[in-house]
């Protein structure tokens, strides 16, 4: 079984890094080039099934620990139509993990191997979720924001080469759209109603507007897998592109709410169509993936200790399973 370990994630993936034969990743990348896709039992590069382990792994890590932040306004949400939203979102991110952890186990790593890389820390997810949700402005902002970045980023993951990863995300986009509207229908609200609501969403995107950037990844130039990664047509935009496609649209949406983006720098320039916009706190970024963002700690602990509290119900269907099987054998 394959084991993704931290000496493999260090270093960025690149064709030719196995026993491949020149000829073999030839056919390959003429298959990629093709758009043709490439199946679960398909011959590829071991580089190319480790980015795509380690991509779709963090991608499974991320729904999963993104499913705390909202779960803390769950007891609180405003109204009971509120509530059953958000209670049906947070359902929907644990069926992404779901389908995310599926779409990896294709290329040969177990679940238990996945869950005990993040567990034990050695697997990534997305830096967003190590920010606390402190409002219900927030609720509506990490719909908003960081529903509207994920879109952006998974939409062109719909074209990924990998069969099982891209048709994965045809769903997850589809429901990722709502999430988008509720949190966006969730912010309309607080900006029509009265100026502490208002305040409070200013607050909200205040402090959700860089971390949400950061969703993108490092500019360019310091982002070690995406070269390798474009050619292989598992991504299809930098990060930086991703990101100014989504500073492009959602500058005129915080117009709209009647809000201003948290930053000076920001101006449109009419001579490439785009926002300028100031710089990113990259040493944040960095500090997050360390380990030190506001809430990684938090994050962590919970999920552990969710872990360990779901051991009954893994013992439990592993005797069903069993005795199921004798059943059947019998
Ligand atoms: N946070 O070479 P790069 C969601 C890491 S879920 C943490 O550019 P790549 C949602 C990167 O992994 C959102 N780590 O990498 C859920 C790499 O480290 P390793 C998650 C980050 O892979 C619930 C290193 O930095 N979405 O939307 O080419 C509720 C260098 O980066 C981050 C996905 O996972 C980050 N933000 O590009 C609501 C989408 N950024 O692995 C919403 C799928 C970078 O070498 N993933 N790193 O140790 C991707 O599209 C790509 O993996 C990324 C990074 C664009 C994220």
């Amino acid at each position: 079984m394959y084991t993704q370990g931290l000496d493999q994630k260090d270093k960025p993936a690149a064709a030719g890094q196995g026993t491949e034969t020149p000829e073999q990743l030839e056919a390959f990348q003429a298959r990629i080039d093709a758009e043709e896709k490439i199946e679960a039992k398909d011959w590829m590069p071991e580089a190319y099934r480790r980015t795509l382990i380690r991509q779709i792994s963090q991608h499974a890590h991320s729904e999963i620990i993104g499913m705390q932040p909202e779960g803390n306004w769950l007891t609180r949400a405003p109204t009971l139509k509120r509530k059953a939203i958000l209670l049906a979102k947070i359902q929907d991110e644990a069926g992404h993990g779901l389908y995310l952890y599926s779409a990896a186990e294709t290329l040969g790593v177990s679940r238990d191997q996945m869950v005990a890389d993040l567990l034990n820390g050695k697997a990534k997810y997305s830096s967003i979720f190590n920010y606390p949700a402190l409002t219900w402005a927030d609720i509506g902002t990490i719909g908003w924001l960081v529903d509207g970045a994920a879109i952006m980023n998974q939409i062109p993951l719909c074209r990924c080469s990998y069969g099982p990863y891209s048709r994965a995300m045809i769903r997850i986009c589809k429901e990722e759209s709502f999430h988008q509207r509720q949190g966006f229908d969730i912010l309309v609200s607080l900006c029509n109603g009265t100026d502490k609501q208002k305040a409070m969403a200013q607050d909200a995107l205040d402090r959700w507007w860089w971390p949400s950037l950061m969703m993108f990844g490092p500019s360019d130039k310091d982002s070690k897998h995406s070269a390798q990664s474009m050619a292989w047509k598992i991504k299809r935009f930098s990060n930086d592109e991703l990101r100014q496609k989504f500073i492009d649209v959602t500058v005129p949406q915080a117009e709209f709410l009647g809000l201003k983006v948290p930053d000076d720098k920001l101006a449109f320039d009419e001579s490439t169509g785009h926002y300028r916009h100031g710089e990113i706190d990259w040493q944040e970024f960095l500090d997050v993936l360390a380990g030190n963002g506001p809430c990684n700690r938090q994050r962590m602990a919970k999920r552990c200790k969710a872990h360990d509290d779901g051991a009954w119900v893994r013992e439990a269907a592993r005797a069903y399973a069993t005795k199921h099987t004798a059943k059947h054998a019998a």
